[in-house]
């Protein structure tokens, strides 16, 4: 590893912190907010670690100015925040609720003034339950709804949003929401579960269309990407490795630059599929990377009914939450990206990366979190060891500003730049708060 003071980056590059509307908002029924499949999934006993929702998470909704300050502080650039989809339309379809529009316009002005560039995402997990209701993204409908949601969008803030993500890692969602459950919806579809991740592609394909009409400049997207790792050199590990490959990082990448779906992958698709290919590849201005850890995989054990065994990641420090940190893996990523995507892939921006961790107030009332800074700093070397290495790299984007509610774990691991004392609201910020400030403010 290289010391951070050899790494620097560019002038203008986009320092920012990330968040999403679920984990931080609240007030979820507030200001005619419709349901969401996160409401109904916490509500389902057994589906959340400590078995909390998202109802009051950071307050986020009241306390927006103080977070925002918190920001401006911070010294970022740039804040990638997410919509929720059924703020803005109850059911999904139909007319925008008003209220829902002047929260964020609220949010979006504080921010112009704070300097801060917004940079938003239309939707992280949060569908409206109507919606799932009517077959939620297991039906091609859904697609055409979400596109009427972007339209609204786009004519609402294009003035002020400098950004746009439409969908924020459907990888994750069609695999833990529709594949294995662990997510809202819950459903356990295992390969049956890929036409959702088909009409979540259509989806971010008809809404970049439509944010471009609504005179949106910079449109990109922000999926979820691990380098994957056979657990041995064996043929059949490396097999399992390529179909896992083409599960989590082929099947929006290859669409959405390429144009092509992995041929391993074709089998799982709706009928007619081709036919969206060229929506689906819209031009991009930029493409975000969250990036957390590789994933290890092997061949199938006797009775998986998958062609793959996931495998731990070993011999690799551990955050507290028990993840592999393998800041090499971000470079490795990256690098395969450009040579797999090439004149395809355009500039990228680390949407998302950070760690968890059990961090508590000290007795003199600071939060130290060496660690956070130890994994932030790792991850930088090495993506500044990308971008010396010709990948063209415009942001970093630390995940989270806060503390928050980190979807089936509930409360446990906390992600954020600032503490969060869930039961009074105070905001606390962390050691790693004021390294990220210097950072900025020194930009190596
Ligand atoms: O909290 C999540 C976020 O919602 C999506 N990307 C990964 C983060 C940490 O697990």
């Amino acid at each position: 590893m290289t010391d951070l003071r050899t790494s620097t980056f560019p002038k203008d590059f986009l320092w920012g912190v990330s968040t999403s509307a679920y984990q931080i908002e609240g007030a979820v029924t507030t200001d005619g907010r419709g349901q969401s499949v996160w409401d109904t999934f916490c509500a389902t006993e057994g589906k959340i670690a400590d078995g909390s929702s998202g109802a009051l998470a950071c307050d986020h909704y009241h306390r927006y100015p103080e977070d925002v300050a918190l920001m401006r502080e911070l010294g970022v650039r740039a804040y990638r925040f997410s919509i929720a989809w059924p703020r803005i339309q109850p059911d999904g379809v139909g007319a925008a609720n008003r209220h829902g529009l002047d929260f964020y316009d609220r949010l979006l002005d504080s921010l112009c003034e704070a300097g801060i560039a917004p940079v938003c995402t239309l939707y992280h997990w949060d569908t409206p339950q109507a919606i799932e209701d009517t077959g939620g993204w297991l039906a091609r409908d859904t697609a055409a709804r979400f596109a009427d949601y972007a339209a609204i969008l786009g004519e609402a803030f294009v003035d002020r949003v400098r950004m746009w993500i439409p969908l924020n890692e459907p990888t994750v969602e069609t695999l833990y929401g529709y594949a294995i459950g662990e997510y809202a919806p819950g459903r356990t579809l295992l390969f049956d579960a890929l036409p959702a991740a088909h009409h979540q592609n259509l989806a971010h394909g008809l809404a970049v269309g439509a944010l471009r009409s609504a005179g949106a400049e910079q449109v990109g997207t922000a999926n979820n990407h691990s380098p994957i790792w056979p657990r041995t050199a064996s043929a059949a590990d490396r097999e399992a490795a390529t179909v896992l490959d083409a599960l989590i990082n082929g099947l929006y990448a290859d669409p959405v630059l390429l144009g092509s779906y992995p041929e391993s992958m074709w089998p799982y698709l709706p009928e007619g599929h081709a036919e969206d290919l060229p929506t689906i590849a819209a031009k991009l201005d930029f493409y975000g990377v969250n990036y957390y850890e590789p994933q290890g995989v092997g061949a199938p054990s006797p009775g998986n009914p998958l062609p793959f065994d996931l495998a731990p990641i070993e011999g690799w420090p551990l955050t507290t939450n028990g993840s592999p940190i393998v800041p090499s893996g971000l470079s490795e990523l990256l690098l395969t990206m450009r040579d797999r995507y090439g004149a395809a892939l355009p500039p990228i921006y680390l949407t998302e990366n950070g760690c968890g961790g059990d961090d508590r107030l000290d007795a003199a009332g600071g939060v130290p979190d060496a660690h956070r800074i130890e994994f932030l700093t790792a991850h930088l070397d090495a993506l500044s060891s990308a971008i010396t290495a010709g990948v063209d790299v415009r942001g970093y984007f630390v995940w989270s500003l806060l503390d928050n509610f980190e979807w089936s774990k509930g409360y446990g691991p906390r992600f954020g730049l600032v503490h969060v004392d869930y039961s009074s609201q105070v905001r606390t910020p962390k050691d790693s708060y004021r390294w990220y400030q210097s950072m900025i403010r020194n930009g190596r």
